[in-house]
């Protein structure tokens, strides 16, 4: 057994495609063998820059991220490219949709394309996100390209994990700008507004504006407004520069190491109570206790605060009880 997790290492490492395809499905359904798999991948080292891009449904995301990705890839370093789509249980219809306009991209040996969906992973949509990358890096992906279908709280918990976030919108969408500002624009690095050959790429980028100018803004970043037509990929270079200018700030003012900091030590404490949860339900509370703890609940001879903490302590976790 872990003869054959140091073999897929390998193979996953040596950038075998089948390997990584079976990591990452490993990862998506949340199995124990994705684990041992994963320490061992992380250890490797390997890092990759990491590029979300998210926005609200059809607004060209997955175009854009083809043309970045033939951009990095003109520059040699191979690219991975993951569609998370957390209101979809299954890898459905719009991301077979991806698969299709992808096509070319996805014959190139330096590219490596996965959509996921939450289905199983206990950490939910960010952690198997992470997870994913993790697996790319180890393939030596240089660049990971990470798209969210949406704007709510999934996606700021996936932009979280991403260096520099990407947001797109499209002209026409006042007042979903307004909708937006419940926590959305805030994970802006850089602003795209796509389909500029649309009417009204002047008034979105002019709402944009107002709305940054009423966020309390990073000190010495604001955020850039590229206006962009991903079908035949105008402004796909400038939002490469903005990103490539964002990387460099972000270094220099020491931000990007703050963020990995945030990010790994929200995801150990993530791991910290998705183990101890699992020790609670995976051994099963005994039914016999718990129905008998239920009943003096129940007479209200006993608080249930006072018996979940009796039961933790019974499986012996929780250092406090000894
Ligand atoms: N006119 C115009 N159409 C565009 C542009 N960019 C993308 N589209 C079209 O918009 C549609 C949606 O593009 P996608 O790239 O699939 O958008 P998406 O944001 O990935 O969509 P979901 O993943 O379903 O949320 C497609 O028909 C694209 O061809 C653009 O700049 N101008
Ligand atoms: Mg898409």
């Amino acid at each position: 057994m872990a003869d054959e997790i140091e073999e897929w290492t390998e193979k996953v490492r040596g950038g075998d495609r089948r390997a990584i395809a079976r990591a990452l499905s490993a990862i998506e359904r949340g199995d124990e063998s994705s684990t041992r798999l994963l320490r061992n991948l992380f250890l490797a080292g390997r890092r990759a820059e990491v590029i979300g891009v998210t926005g609200a449904p059809g607004v060209g995301k997955s175009t854009l991220v083809e043309k970045l990705a033939r951009l990095y890839r003109s520059r040699g370093v191979r690219v991975g490219i993951l569609a998370v789509d957390p209101t979809s249980p299954f890898s459905g219809g719009a991301i077979l949709g991806d698969r299709i306009r992808m096509q070319s991209l996805s014959i190139d040996e330096g590219v490596f394309i996965r959509s996921m969906a939450t289905r199983g992973h206990l950490g939910g949509m960010a952690a198997a996100a992470q997870d994913a990358i993790t697996v790319l890096e180890a393939a030596g992906c240089g660049l990971a390209l990470v798209e969210t279908v949406g704007v709510g709280q999934d996606e700021v918990e996936v932009a979280e994990l991403a260096d520099i976030t990407l947001l797109v919108l499209v002209p026409g969408m006042g007042d979903d700008v307004q909708a937006f500002k419940a926590g959305v624009m805030e994970i802006a690095d850089v602003f795209a507004i796509n389909k500029a050959d649309r009417e009204g790429a002047e008034r979105t980028e002019q709402e944009i504006i107002r709305m940054l100018s009423v966020m309390p803004n990073r000190p010495g970043w604001r955020p850039p407004i590229v206006r962009t037509i991903a079908t035949t990929g105008q402004g796909v270079e400038d939002v490469q520069r903005r990103i490539e200018e964002f990387r460099a700030w972000s270094e220099r003012s020491a931000l990007g190491e703050r963020r990995a900091r945030e990010k790994w030590r929200g995801r150990i404490l993530q791991l910290v109570r998705e183990r101890m949860l699992r020790n609670i339900v995976e051994p099963g509370v005994d039914e016999a206790r718990l129905e008998s703890c239920l009943e003096r609940v129940l007479r209200r001879q006993a608080d249930p605060h006072t018996l979940a903490d009796e039961l933790i302590g019974n499986l012996s976790i929780g250092s406090r009880h000894h």
